[in-house]
């Protein structure tokens, strides 16, 4: 609380001086300057854990300010339903399943971005935006063995980032310090980092061999370094000063968002503010334990909330709002046991993160890829709900179109009316992919290949998707994918894999054609 009371003050005076500064300025009469845009992404929010998305038992009031102030989007999709490969087609517009790369990464995975690939901040500077991400990474550092203790490269910075403060990976992997830069951030030369995702280091203790060295105990996975009593994925030795504080991430993330906001709000700025709310460990600031009722993720969820309010108001105290496309996602899907015994699914109640769609994080079914999908531009976009297919794949071309930028052949289709509520014709089609398998949305009907592997994932209790034979689903009136229709309709069936195949088989990236039997 101190730490973000005294930033508050800081930050409060600072946004007088600064808009006095820039007071001077404003009867320039250069041509309006562009918006900005700030993708908000969360990590792991389910379609039913936003109010304006159904949720009753959990309050998000400002998720739910921009979803009634905007357009909020019910048939809006993240690429895949892992983080990875999500990440990946967001910020260079292609399909994952294109990349053999793109898949769930340790922390000591290559950059899985070709420094050569279009990107949107690539995209946008040469738009003459500044731009900076904040927040959750997890596309891979380096291209090899990471010295932690150089400068980290390439990474966000060689991607068309201006400026970068992130955690490598996830929250519950190695490295836990936070990188500017390319730099890890409060690092003391004389501790120097180590990081290995095969063996541990000796003498280090892990969640495996020391359990009551734990506040937060491990139900599958999570047992090698442990940092601030929660054991993590990877052994970590060293960089002791730079160590983030769990409970911290969420002011710190914010304060540094806030202030990037505040250093570029002259130039047309490109934040990507990638909160790691609500993926494990779920480590709620004191002030928000017991929040929701439902225990650490409703907590870390209602803290993720106020952390969008915040920034909202620093857009408003600065008078950017109406110079501001917001947009808000999530990566992937909802899943209440990720690898920790936090209760989540002990305290659930009523509530339903995955709202009315089946499955949920690592699924081929709806709850996978489908996720709350908001734009809002005060002033600019009138409020609506629009059912148009949209995918975050398309944010690339849409804002190419946005702001006169170029892109070369990707997957991204221009939908800026359609974010801009000026249209509803959304996407005809759209390939959604779960850790590394693929399903095909064409209109209201769904394509799942049959697929091996596990019908429900039973550590996080979530179907995938996996069967012997095709389901094929019509949305329009089955949106919990309950009625396989396979059976009874031999020709939409048969006219869905051809232009599943068609699709699949374009080839740029690295694409293999998908071969249906
Ligand atoms: C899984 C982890 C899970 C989470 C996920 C990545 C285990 C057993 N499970 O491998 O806890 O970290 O990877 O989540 O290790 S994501 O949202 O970044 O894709
Ligand atoms: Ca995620």
């Amino acid at each position: 609380m101190l730490l973000y009371n005294s930033f508050k003050t800081l930050l409060s005076l600072l946004a007088v001086l600064l808009f006095l500064s820039g007071c001077g300025q404003k009867e320039d009469t250069s041509p309006a300057q562009p918006p900005n845009i700030i993708v908000i992404y969360l990590d792991d929010l389910g379609y039913g854990d936003v109010g304006a998305y159904g949720a009753t038992e959990l309050k998000t009031p400002n998720m739910d300010k921009l979803a009634r102030g905007g357009i909020k989007f019910t048939n809006g999709y993240a690429s895949s339903a892992t983080c990875s490969p999500s990440r990946f087609a967001l910020l260079t517009g292609i399909y994952p399943w294109r990349n053999k790369n793109a898949k769930i990464l340790p922390g000591t995975a290559p950059l899985i971005i070709d420094t050569a690939q279009v990107t949107i901040p690539k995209m946008l500077k040469k738009q003459g935006y500044h731009t900076g991400i904040v927040g959750k990474w997890h596309l891979g550092l380096g291209s090899g063995q990471v010295d932690w203790n150089q400068r980290v490269s390439p990474g966000p910075n060689e991607v068309g980032f201006d400026y970068s403060y992130i955690m490598a990976a996830t929250q519950d992997r190695v490295p836990t310090v936070y990188i500017e830069n390319g730099y890890v951030a409060g690092l003391d030369p004389a501790d120097p980092i180590q990081i290995d995702y095969q063996n541990n280091f000796e003498g280090e203790p892990t969640g495996l061999d020391h359990p009551e060295m734990l506040k937060m105990k491990w139900h599958h996975g999570h047992n090698n370094s442990i940092v601030n009593g929660i054991p993590r994925i990877g052994f970590m030795k060293g960089g002791k000063s730079a160590k983030w504080v769990d409970e911290d991430m969420a002011d710190t993330f914010l304060i540094k968002a806030q202030q990037y906001i505040m250093e570029h709000q002259q130039q047309p700025f490109f934040l990507y503010y990638a909160l790691q709310q609500p993926h494990v460990p779920r480590t709620p600031h004191p002030r928000f334990v017991g929040s929701s009722g439902m225990g650490p993720r409703g907590d870390v969820i209602v803290e993720a909330d106020w952390c969008i309010g915040e920034l909202l108001k620093t857009l408003e105290e600065l008078q950017l709002l109406e110079n501001t496309l917001i947009i808000l996602s999530s990566d992937n899907g909802p899943v209440l046991n990720d690898g920790y015994y936090d209760q989540a699914v002990e305290l659930i109640g009523d509530h339903k993160p995955a709202g009315p769609l089946r499955g949920g994080k690592y699924s081929l079914y709806q709850a996978g890829t489908r996720v709350p999908f908001i734009t809002y531009w005060k002033g600019t976009i009138q409020p609506a709900s629009s059912d148009a297919m949209v995918s975050q794949i398309d944010f690339l071309a849409s804002l190419a179109q946005l702001t006169g930028g170029n892109i070369g052949q990707t997957d991204s289709q221009p939908l800026l009316e359609v974010f801009l509520g000026k249209n509803n014709t959304g996407r005809e089609e759209l390939v959604l992919e779960a850790t590394t398998r693929t399903a095909f949305r064409q209109g209201n009907w769904v394509l799942i290949p049959p697929y091996e592997g596990q019908a429900v994932n039973t550590n996080v209790n979530i179907e995938l998707g996996n069967t012997d034979g095709y389901q094929l689903f019509n949305l329009q009136d089955d949106l919990g994918e309950q009625s396989n229709l396979a059976d009874a309709q031999p020709e939409k069936l048969q006219q869905m894999k051809e232009d599943f195949q068609r699709i699949r088989g374009t080839d740029f990236g690295e694409t293999e054609p998908l071969e249906l039997k």
